[in-house]
This record gives structure tokens, C-alpha cells and sequence, in this order.
């Protein structure tokens, strides 16, 4: 496994990637180097065969603190927008395999890790933290969990996709609330927002939830897990009658696969499918 400064990658079962953000001494705020090799670690997973899905977590106490405000503070309009600042973001919102995030602690939102099956582990997210877990593909929060989008205290908006992603997800006027006061929500009432999926109560930890999640969804045939994954992601995208017309053809493209036919075959034969992936 690679190795890199600000992220542990681990493999706690041969389908699953681990990404652990591990800036401690800065709760995990994403500066460019962080972010660097938060996205290489992510690709690099994605484009590994043996994965089938991964999961992104941070530490007990944080997520991701937001973007890191002392790299933000002194830079320059004529900076921000000639480098296109955070352009790279969206990296993480095209990966192709799911990704699940565990939350526990702060997460400010950043929430551009969207299109990604990404098991974010949601102890705490704010900023930028919260707008990288809404880029994941399926969220579960430690009761510790903070979500917030506190930008509007220090004099700009939500950068990573907060104020789209957000919005989309639990609808304009909680987003006007979290944004333009910057509130900092907890794990119940997230859950009750419908920002995560669920609140993970038991003793073993939103992590461990998180892998045995992610390796449910490995454990399916992968060409059909793709095409979920990049149907339901359509809905953001196309109106209604495109959305279905686009999830037909998908449907239609997976009577080519192997595993439609081991599928099918294995439910008449009643026995267990063997995939192939194929
Ligand atoms: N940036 C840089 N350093 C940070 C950040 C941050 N976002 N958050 C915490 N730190 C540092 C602190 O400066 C401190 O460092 P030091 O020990 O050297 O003084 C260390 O981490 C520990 O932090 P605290 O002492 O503050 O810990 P507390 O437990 O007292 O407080 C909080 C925890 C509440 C999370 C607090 O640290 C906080 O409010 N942090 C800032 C949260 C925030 O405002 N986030 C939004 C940032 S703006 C943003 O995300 C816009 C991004 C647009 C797109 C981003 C894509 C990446």
C-alpha cells in the first residue's frame, strides 16, 4: 500500500480501502498537500481491481476540521481565481466505486466527495469536512458527530459544493439556516435531517460499521454496483424523464453482463450467485 503523509490507507478486508485522514495537530484541515493525498489515495483505490468499495474517516475528534484557514487567509482574489482554487475538488465526486464516510467529531462541510462510495466516518465535520463527506456516496455518524458550515464566520460561503450538495440533500431552508448562521448541527439531529443515513449507537464504532457496510456492497457483482451507483447520481443531474430513460438503458446494458446471468440463473437454482465481475 502507498504511503502517504496526511492519510493512513489500510486494508481491514481484501475488498475494502481504508482512508483515515491523519492530520491530528491541525484536526485534520485540509490544506493542498492533505488534499493531494487524500484524492491519490481515493483514486488510487478506485482504480485497484481487488477493492470494491472504500471508506474515509478521520479521528475521534474530527473529520475534518473545514479547509485550513491559515493556508486560506492570505490569499489574494487574483490568486484564488487565476489557480482556480479548489477545482480539484470535484476529483473525489468522480470516482466510480462507492464510498462510505464515518463520521465522528467536527465536520465542517465540504461536501464535494458526493459521487463517491466513500464510507466517511462522520465523527465531526465542518467546511470543507462536511462538504468531503457529502461527497460521499453513503454516510454513517459516531453520536459525537458535529456537522457545520461555519464559512459565514469568517467572511465567505461554502466552497467545496456545501451550499448545492446541502441543499439537494435536506432542502433549502435548513440549508439557509446552517449557512448563512453557520450552526453547528449534532449526529441526531443530522439523522433526523436525513444528512446521514444513521447515527451508529453500537459499542464497536461507526468505523467498524462502515467497513462491514462496505463490504456488503463489495460483495456484490461490481459492474452492477458501477451501474447504481451512476444511475442514482444521475438524479442530481437530468430531469425526471431523462433520469428514467438513462436508468433503462443502463438496465438494459447489464443483460450483457455474466453477472445478470449467474444472478437470475443462481435465484432459479436457489443457490448463492458465484460474480465474476464480468
Ligand atoms: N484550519 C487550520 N487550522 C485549524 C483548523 C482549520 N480549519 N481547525 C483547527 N485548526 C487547528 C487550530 O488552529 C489548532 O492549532 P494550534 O494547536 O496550532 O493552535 C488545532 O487545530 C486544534 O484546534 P482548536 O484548539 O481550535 O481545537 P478546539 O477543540 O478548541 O476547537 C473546532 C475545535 C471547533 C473545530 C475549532 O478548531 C474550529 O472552529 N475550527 C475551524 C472550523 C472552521 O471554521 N472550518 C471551516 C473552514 S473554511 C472552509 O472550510 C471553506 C472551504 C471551502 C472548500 C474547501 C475544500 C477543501
Amino acid at each position: 500500500l502507498a504511503y502517504y503523509e496526511n492519510v493512513i490507507v489500510s486494508k481491514p478486508d481484501p475488498a475494502v480501502a481504508l482512508i483515515t485522514l491523519n492530520r491530528p495537530n491541525a484536526l485534520n484541515a485540509l490544506n493542498a498537500a492533505h488534499f493531494n493525498d487524500i484524492s491519490s489515495a481515493l483514486r488510487e483505490a478506485d482504480q485497484d481491481p481487488a477493492t470494491g468499495a472504500m471508506v474515509i474517516t478521520g479521528s475521534d475528534k474530527a473529520f475534518a476540521a473545514g479547509a485550513d484557514i491559515k493556508e486560506m487567509k492570505d490569499k489574494t482574489f487574483a490568486e484564488a481565481y487565476t489557480s482556480n482554487y479548489l477545482a480539484n475538488w470535484e476529483v473525489i465526486a468522480k470516482l466510480r466505486k462507492p464510498v462510505i464516510a464515518a463520521v465522528s467529531g467536527y465536520a465542517h462541510c465540504h461536501t464535494s466527495l458526493g459521487n463517491v462510495a466513500i464510507y466517511v466516518t462522520l465523527v465531526g465535520k465542518l467546511g470543507g469536512g462536511l462538504e468531503l463527506a457529502l461527497q460521499a456516496d453513503i454516510l454513517l455518524a459516531a453520536p459525537s458527530a458535529k456537522l457545520g458550515q461555519p464559512e459565514i464566520n469568517l467572511g465567505v460561503i461554502p466552497g467545496g459544493g456545501g451550499t448545492q450538495r446541502l441543499a439537494r440533500l435536506i432542502g433549502k431552508s435548513r440549508t439557509m439556516e446552517m449557512v448563512l448562521t453557520g450552526r453547528i448541527i449534532d449526529a441526531e439531529e443530522a439523522e433526523r435531517w436525513g444528512l446521514v443515513n444513521r447515527v451508529v449507537r453500537e459499542d464497536s464504532g461507526v468505523v467498524d460499521a462502515a467497513i462491514k457496510l462496505a463490504k456488503e456492497v463489495a460483495s456484490k457483482g461490481r459492474v452492477a454496483v458501477t451501474a447504481g451507483k451512476e444511475a442514482v447520481n444521475a438524479a442530481f443531474e437530468l430531469s425526471l424523464s431523462e433520469g428514467l430513460r438513462f436508468e433503462r438503458r443502463l438496465f438494459h446494458s447489464l443483460f450483457a453482463t455474466k453477472d445478470q446471468k449467474e444472478g437470475m440463473t443462481a435465484f432459479a437454482e436457489k443457490r448463492k450467485p458465484e460474480w465474476t465481475h464480468s
